[in-house]
C-alpha cells in the first residue's frame, strides 16, 4: 500500500497527551512519512481512537505502535509490535505478544503486523522502567542489531532514547551491522541539526516529545531528512 522501504520520518503523538486541532494539520501536512500512535503511560481505546479519527482527514499513513492489548482498534494502516530485547523479564519479549495472538490469532492481518526489536538505552525515561530493562554497553547493543538482523530476522531495530538525545556513533556502528533490518533512531530530536545526524545514519528517525514542547523546530525535522 505504502513504500516503507522508502520511509525516512516519523512523528510520534502520545494518545494520552493533548495536542490542538491545528497542530494535528499541521503534523500531517508536514510531508512526514508516517505519524506513529503510541505511548507509554494511560494508553487507553478512547485516546488511541480519538487520534485515529482526527489523522485519517488527511492522507499520511498511520501507525499503531501497540502498547497494551486493551487499546488495539482495527482501522490503522500498520500495527508495530514492540519486542524488547534489552527487558530482564521475558514478558516484554514474548509474553504480552503471545497473549495477544492467543485471543485475536485468528483475526489479525497479518500483512500490516511489524515487530520492532527495541533496545532502549535512557535508564531514565518511564519505558526503560515499564519494561524492566538493563542498560547494554555499546557491544551490547550492537550485539542485540546483530542478533534482530540475523537471529530473529526482524523488520524493524529501534534504538530508543526516549527523552534524551543519543549517541550518533553507536547509531552509526549499529547502521553498519544492519543490512536487510532497518534501523529505528528515536529519542530526543529538537532541531533539524540533531535530525539530520541521525538521518545520517539511521533509515527512519522519530520525533515525539518535540511536537508538544517546541512544535515549531519539530516540524524542520522532516525537511533534512529527504
Ligand atoms: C519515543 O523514540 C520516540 O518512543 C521519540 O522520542 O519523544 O524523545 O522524541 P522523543
Amino acid at each position: 500500500m505504502y513504500n516503507i522501504d522508502e520511509w525516512k520520518h516519523i512523528f510520534k503523538l502520545d494518545p494520552a497527551k493533548e495536542i490542538s486541532e491545528e497542530m494535528i494539520d499541521k503534523i500531517c501536512e508536514s510531508g512526514t512519512d508516517a505519524i506513529m500512535v503510541g505511548g507509554t503511560d494511560d494508553v487507553t481505546l478512547d485516546g488511541v481512537l480519538q487520534l485515529l479519527s482526527r489523522i485519517r482527514r488527511h492522507t499520511v499513513p498511520v501507525i499503531l505502535e501497540i502498547s497494551n492489548i486493551e487499546s488495539v482498534t482495527p482501522g490503522y494502516d500498520y500495527y508495530y509490535v514492540p519486542l524488547v530485547l534489552n527487558s530482564q523479564d521475558k514478558k516484554w519479549m514474548m509474553d504480552v505478544q503471545h497473549q495477544a495472538v492467543v485471543e485475536y490469532g485468528d483475526i489479525i492481518n497479518w500483512d500490516e503486523m511489524f515487530a520492532e526489536g527495541y533496545c532502549i538505552m535512557n535508564e531514565e525515561s518511564k519505558v526503560f522502567q515499564h519494561a524492566d530493562c538493563k542498560l547494554p554497553t555499546q557491544d551490547e547493543a550492537i550485539a542485540y542489531a546483530r542478533m534482530a538482523e540475523h537471529l530473529f530476522r526482524l523488520p524493524f531495530f529501534y534504538l530508543e532514547y526516549s527523552g534524551t538525545y543519543g549517541d550518533p556513533s553507536l547509531v552509526r556502528s549499529i547502521s553498519q551491522e544492519l543490512g536487510h533490518t532497518k534501523l529505528i533512531y528515536g529519542g530526543g530530536i529538537e532541531t533539524k541539526e540533531q535530525a539530520a545526524v541521525m538521518s545520517e545514519y539511521a533509515d527512519i528517525i522519530v520525533v515525539g516529545n518535540a511536537l508538544y514542547d517546541n512544535p515549531k523546530e519539530a516540524l524542520k525535522t522532516v525537511k533534512v531528512t529527504k
